[in-house]
């Protein structure tokens, strides 16, 4: 009955005269009104700001989410972020430890909860806001079902609207009010046996491991000419090329130049767990970017297993080519399963067991041809305090002309 999502500014399920009202807020906040104060949390605990720069507090979050952070319904496995991605995810241009909020036990100095964001800019359809993006919301098992989880969003909430950010964007895998757009999860085996062996991928009814494995096999060399790691050298055209490729979603993120570094130019030194994974194809005559494709790095605990403690996934992040989408349906199509596959090879190559990808942007375009398998998981995209028509049938409605 949604007890603490009826009281907050997002549409309600069923609300009259939707898709008849314009897209807006919904509610206006005067930062003057907002208590400077947050809400009392039940006894024995105590508010905290974390500093991710401090690779001790780094590693107090990095702890609390190992072991209790989201897992599959059948609780077989675990997400289990490296350090370096949570570096990566909360530390991006414009971030702030006061968005970092965590609960200690005051006693023990335990961390027992958290929730994060970080600031970024979107657009919805012709309307560009200043979005918080929230994540990383966490409560320890033992203090689970207290309704904790409605105070640290209110208090995460406070200190947006304290700094001047008065909407959201958040992604969840259970169903809340109102979803603006939901996708499905695919996956594609990189390395059949093992997914097999932890329980992953079933065995299809009437086939062999050996056929599995072959139907998985996949080539020793990428195709796209020129393709390569990307560097900083490349960002601008990078940023033109995704930017286009991105106006023609009604719900995308507005990168800036250096939002583009941090996300997309990979920064973590060799001897560390790299996750950001991006490639360019440079022509060898013009010397023009003319695709790119890139994906990121994401560890599952396997909770019980054992010969395997974890599973190693690539996850489907940006992509763009110019080869033009309406001039030319079937050649955007070829040179997107091309690009596509060179991913699934060079994630293949980086030890990757498995690859993800959602049903957004032009996904729908290769997911079935590349064997990607639908999965059970589902993905929400929510907005707070703002309203917006639904963007029908995923965030990979299009733009058309
Ligand atoms: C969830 N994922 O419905 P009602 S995703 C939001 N997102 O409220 P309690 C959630 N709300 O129904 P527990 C939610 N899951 O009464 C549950 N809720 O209105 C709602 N899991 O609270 C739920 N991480 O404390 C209910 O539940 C109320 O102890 C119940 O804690 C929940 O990061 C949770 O899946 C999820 O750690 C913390 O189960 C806990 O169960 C847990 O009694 C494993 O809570 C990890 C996990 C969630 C990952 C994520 C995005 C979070 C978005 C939060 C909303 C942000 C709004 C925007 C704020 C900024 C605004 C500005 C400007
Ligand atoms: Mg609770």
């Amino acid at each position: 009955s949604y007890k603490f999502w009826q009281t907050q500014p997002v549409p309600h399920f069923n609300e009259k005269g939707k898709g008849e009202v314009a897209d807006g807020p919904i509610k206006i906040i005067d930062p003057e009104r907002v208590s400077r104060e947050p809400d009392a949390l039940i006894e024995g605990f105590e508010w905290a700001t974390l500093d991710l720069s401090d690779e001790k507090e780094l590693s107090e979050l990095w702890d609390l989410l190992t072991n209790h952070y989201v897992e599959d319904d059948n609780a077989m496995f675990r997400l289990r972020y490296s350090q370096e991605f949570l570096h990566w995810a909360l530390m991006s241009p414009g971030w702030k430890k006061e968005w970092h909020v965590g609960v200690r036990a005051t006693k023990s100095r335990k961390l027992v909860a958290s929730i994060c964001g970080v600031p970024t800019e979107i657009r919805v359809r012709d309307q560009k806001l200043k979005v918080i993006e929230i994540n990383f919301l966490c409560v320890h098992k033992k203090l689970r079902s207290k309704r904790l989880a409605p105070v640290l969003i209110k208090e995460v909430t406070r200190r947006c609207y304290l700094n001047g950010i008065y909407q959201a964007v958040y992604t969840a895998g259970v169903i809340l009010p109102t979803p603006v757009s939901s996708c499905r999860y695919y996956h594609r085996a990189l390395d059949w046996l093992k997914l097999y062996e932890v329980g992953f991928s079933p065995m299809p009814t009437g086939s062999t491991k050996a056929r599995q494995i072959a139907r998985n096999q996949l080539p020793s060399a990428t195709s796209t000419p020129g393709l390569r790691p990307m560097e900083a050298k490349d960002i601008d055209a990078v940023r033109d090329l995704l930017d286009r490729y991105l106006q023609r979603f009604q719900l995308n993120q507005a990168f800036s130049r250096e939002e583009i570094q941090h996300w997309l130019v990979n920064q973590v030194p060799t001897e560390a767990e790299q996750v950001v994974f991006s490639y360019v194809a440079e022509d060898s005559e013009t010397h023009k970017i003319t695709d790119f494709v890139s994906f990121y790095s994401l560890e599952s605990t396997v909770i019980q297993n054992a010969k395997h403690k974890g599973v190693r996934t690539a996850y489907m992040y940006y992509y763009a080519t110019e080869t033009a989408f309406n001039a030319d349906e079937k050649a955007y199509k070829e040179r997107l399963l091309m690009l596509i596959n060179d991913a699934l090879i060079l994630a293949k190559k980086a030890r990757f067991d498995v690859f993800n990808a959602l049903t957004i942007h032009d996904n729908p375009l290769f997911l079935e041809q590349l064997k990607f398998g639908a999965g059970d998981g589902q993905l929400h995209y929510y907005l707070y305090n703002y309203r917006a028509s639904p963007v029908p049938g995923g965030v990979n409605e299009r733009n058309l002309p």
